[in-house]
């Protein structure tokens, strides 16, 4: 029995676009989804109970901060992540290559793995594929993630060769390790922003054969033209009948772009981290709480908004908060920002079941060039 199953419901007429439902050891999720970030075992500002409030169906940790603080072995001695965090729902963890990477300076790359000094205390440490699995088998979330190499961007078009083909033989060695019958794993596509390496890892990596694919090496820096760009070209190189994963995308507009394209399941830290730095997303783009122009403005965030945030609170009280630092504005803040991502991707699931994603496209970019204009 394979730890989850994946189901196509509908795809769009017009474009790549599809609805899904996956299933996995901790219940069901509808994809197209966004999973919120949780890289200490918490989705900073909101308990597990909000989470569900806002619309969060699955959410994701972090193998290489859970691994370093407090520890794998102390998170499975207490029964395991889902247990530890209070989250009974559906979980996905990041494998630590791309934390590793993150590191710049305090990490060296070999064919056996990474040894790194930690970001906390400089002490070291050794991640390979192997010692990542164990990690995540620890862990226990539903949704396990390979252990890759992501190029940097830019990167030499060789660099990004050899490097894709190490993530091929990790991805193997991965597969080998994972024993964990409850819990599925994804295989990572690489390849830089060159159409036919990522093809060639495409292959690599499906002929190995995962539960899921995400495309890994994107959102690293590129312009945003060139990363919808790869978008396109990857669309089509993965299997149809298995989850496709965009990792650490994105911005309103990238996940609108992933979804066109045929992704399915996506993460980014931006809706909880902007929230924090005051900058909030409306369906007529971004604002910054902290502008003087709010300071005696009574409205809501965004009026089209129905969040808990929304019906109760000013631009005024909030936009007060957050130049007094108080802890309510990252609160606050996080709630109506994951409730805008979390529902902009219900908004999209209902266009495709009605068959009219492209139309939803056009009207999501017209919505914010007419408040720019
Ligand atoms: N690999 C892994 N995690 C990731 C990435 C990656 O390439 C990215 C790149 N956007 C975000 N998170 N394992
Ligand atoms: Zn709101």
């Amino acid at each position: 029995m394979a730890a989850i199953s994946f189901e196509l419901i509908k795809k769009d007429p017009g474009c790549a676009a599809r609805l899904g439902s996956l299933t996995t050891t901790h219940g069901r999720i509808e994809t197209p989804i966004f999973m919120p970030v949780g890289t200490q075992a918490t989705v900073k500002a909101m308990t597990p109970e909000e989470l569900v409030e806002v619309g969060s169906q699955i959410i994701l940790a972090n193998t290489y901060h859970l691994y370093l603080r407090p520890g794998h072995e102390l998170i499975e001695r207490l029964g395991g992540l889902h247990r530890f965090m209070h989250w009974d729902r559906p979980m996905l963890t990041d494998s630590g290559g791309f934390q590793v990477f993150s590191l710049g300076e305090l990490r060296k790359i070999s064919e056996e793995g990474v040894k790194f000094r930690s970001h906390i205390d400089g002490s070291r440490h050794f991640i390979s594929p192997e010692v990542s699995i164990a990690i995540q088998e620890a862990l226990g979330a539903d949704i396990a993630m390979c252990f890759d190499e992501c190029p940097p961007y830019p990167a030499e078009r060789h660099y990004v060769e050899k490097s894709l083909e190490l993530t091929t033989r990790w991805a193997r060695r991965c597969k080998d390790a994972h024993k964990r019958e409850d819990q599925a794993l994804f295989g990572i596509v690489q390849g830089g922003m060159h159409g036919d390496l990522r093809r060639e890892s495409a292959k690599q990596i499906t002929d190995i054969g995962f539960d899921g694919y995400a495309l890994g090496g994107l959102s690293v820096g590129e312009e945003k033209e060139v990363m919808h760009g790869m978008m396109e070209e990857c669309s089509g190189i993965l299997p149809e009948n298995a989850p496709r994963y965009i990792m650490g995308i994105g911005a309103p507009e990238d996940l609108v772009e992933a979804v066109y394209n045929g992704f399915d399941m996506f993460d980014c830290v931006m809706p909880t981290r902007n929230a924090r730095n005051g900058a909030l997303f409306t369906s007529f783009g971004r604002i910054n709480i902290k502008g003087a122009q709010f300071a005696e403005d009574q409205g809501p965030i965004d009026p089209l908004c129905d969040c808990y945030v929304c019906r109760n609170y000013s631009r005024a009280y909030l936009r007060h908060l957050y130049r007094s630092q108080e802890i309510l504005a990252s609160r606050l803040n996080s709630w109506h920002n994951l409730h805008f991502f979390l529902n902009l991707m219900k908004e999209v699931r209902e266009a495709i079941g009605k068959g009219e994603f492209v139309q939803f496209r056009k009207d999501f970019y017209a919505a914010r060039s007419a408040a720019f204009a």
